[in-house]
């Protein structure tokens, strides 16, 4: 297991990178320029400059995220080889500075959702993430968009890029007529041309899950449970097409058995990279994210971090989202002390399963 941590860039994160390097066992960092628009080509000097940075401060930068597909990919339009071409290059201008692994997803539209940003917890007044499906009836997906902006203290949010949305209802009525069928269809068109390019240059795509887990506001969706990502990984059969595998987005559908699920991927060598979070039920389609600690909410993390170690010992894992305590200002979902927290956490649970495996734990 290779520990990592989300980092947004120095312009943009409240967290700097000589502290993340402070955190016990961290190798680096899960990478992101969050100023590019989907389509955008990544330039060499870019991504030099970026990655110059890390390497300085004495980390590694070896999986990027939220290289984001274009819409027009994802709708199949007949301008989408453009765009294709651009990812390509992107791909290619990454590999040439240590990049191993893209996480990227084929969400339509809106990424991840929630109804709340800073939601109270009531038990010791951190703040969480916050989903509640009937908070959403009465709230068109313009709606939800401006309230998720206007909650996100001014900080970008992965996934909520303001051009991305600049023609959210032009695109929502766009997606009335595509099917997940004809979703996969065009994944898999992208596929075809991305990931001959990814063999060549040695860079793994790992797919994120949609979050939450199951389809909103009549969107087609297509990767949020195991029978999904069956079909994503036989739509190019490839150990280059592979799975982000995110505990807190699938395993916010308390029907997905996430240590079962790590293990048949994993099995596969299909497993790209993780974000390990825990997330605690509240009802039906009602979850907050919880500490990372088994206790403090639903997933059994040790059961995790064993299907980790059984099914892809040297994969990249962060971290996930993690609570705002004491009084932190960071962006919702990604201040500096839960997350490391978090991070001490998994790395004990590590040591306690290798110890375990190797016969040396204490009686
Ligand atoms: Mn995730």
């Amino acid at each position: 297991m290779k520990m990592t941590f989300r980092w947004f860039g120095s312009k943009s994160d409240t967290v700097k990178l000589s502290q993340i390097k402070q955190i016990p066992a961290m190798t680096g960092v899960m990478g992101f320029l969050d100023y590019k628009a989907a389509g955008e080509v990544w330039t060499l000097d870019e991504i030099r400059n970026y990655v110059d940075e890390i390497h300085a401060a004495g980390l590694l930068c070896e999986v990027i995220e939220s290289v984001n597909v274009h819409e027009d990919i994802k709708m199949g339009l007949s301008s989408r080889d453009a765009h294709i071409e651009n990812y390509a290059t992107t791909v290619r201008n990454l590999a040439k500075f240590g990049v191993k692994v893209i996480v990227y997803n084929f969400m339509p539209v809106l990424d991840w959702l929630r109804t709340d940003l800073a939601r109270a917890i009531p038990e010791d007044g951190s703040k969480s993430l916050y989903y509640n499906e009937s908070d959403l009836g009465g709230m068109s997906p313009l709606d939800i968009v401006r309230k998720t902006a206007g909650d996100s203290k001014g900080f970008s949010l992965p996934g909520w890029e303001p051009e991305r949305l600049a023609e959210l209802e032009t695109t929502l009525k766009r997606y009335e007529s595509i099917t997940p069928d004809i979703l996969r269809e065009n994944y898999k068109y992208f596929l075809d041309a991305i990931i001959p390019v990814c063999e060549e240059c040695g860079v793994v795509m790992a797919c994120h899950p949609d979050d939450p887990a199951w389809p909103i506001f009549g969107l087609p969706r297509i990767a949020h449970s195991r029978e999904d990502f069956d079909k994503i990984v036989e739509l190019h059969d490839s150990p280059f097409n592979a799975i982000c595998l995110c505990t807190g987005s699938l395993g916010s559908n308390p029907d997905n058995d996430i240590p079962a699920i790590i293990r048949h991927f994993g099995g596969l060598g299909r497993i790209g990279c993780m974000h390990i979070r825990n997330i605690k039920y509240l009802g039906n389609r009602v979850f907050r994210e919880s500490s990372h600690l088994s206790a403090d909410g639903d997933l059994d993390m040790y059961a995790i971090m064993k299907a980790v170690y059984d099914a892809c010992p040297h994969v990249h894992v962060r971290p996930d989202h993690g609570r705002i305590i004491w009084d932190e200002e960071a962006r919702p979902g990604y201040g500096l002390y839960d997350r490391a927290l978090g991070a001490a956490y998994l790395n004990g649970l590590w040591e306690a399963i290798d110890k375990a495996a190797k016969g040396r734990a204490s009686p």
